[in-house]
């Protein structure tokens, strides 16, 4: 039997395409790895919040050997892990280098800043000056590359 031609179900279809085109682009999603105890990691989890990500935080005891777990090299250790899109993103980095990561999707563990860097967000003191630093395309266990100047 050939299908009806069904005026209603054509409308139904357009009023769901047009809800999506109107509706946001889903947020891109974060899973932070944390100590309940870090007040500059709920900040830095603040900035990302705030540049459109959804951010799930797990709190752990042991960040150090939770960043090893999930394989972020330890020398570029800072306070918090997160997982984004595939990659692994360490420390105080800002929010446009990850979304500059996820466009770009080069072959990498992820973006670090290590240590903690006065300025880089959630770092932010005030009275301190900001100090410079870079964020670092992590590629493998042996080797990175800058990939962002701040
Ligand atoms: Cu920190």
């Amino acid at each position: 039997m050939a299908t009806q031609w069904k005026p209603w179900l054509l409308a139904g279809c357009y009023a769901l395409l047009s809800l999506s085109a109107f509706a946001q682009t889903p947020p891109l999603q974060a899973e932070m790895y944390m100590d309940p105890s870090c007040p500059c990691c709920k900040k830095w989890a603040a900035h990302l919040e705030q540049h459109g990500f959804a951010v799930k935080i797990h709190h752990v005891a042991n960040i150090n050997q939770t960043r090893q777990q999930l394989g972020m090299p330890s020398q570029y250790g800072s306070c918090h892990t997160a997982k984004v899109g595939g990659y692994l993103i360490e420390g105080h980095v800002p929010a446009q280098d990850i979304k500059q990561l996820l466009l770009q999707k080069p072959k990498a563990i992820g973006l670090a800043v290590p240590g903690m860097v006065t300025g880089s967000p959630g770092m932010e003191t005030p009275g301190v000056p900001n100090q410079p630093y870079q964020t670092l395309l992590i590629e493998n266990h042996r080797s990175a590359k800058v990939f962002a100047n701040h």
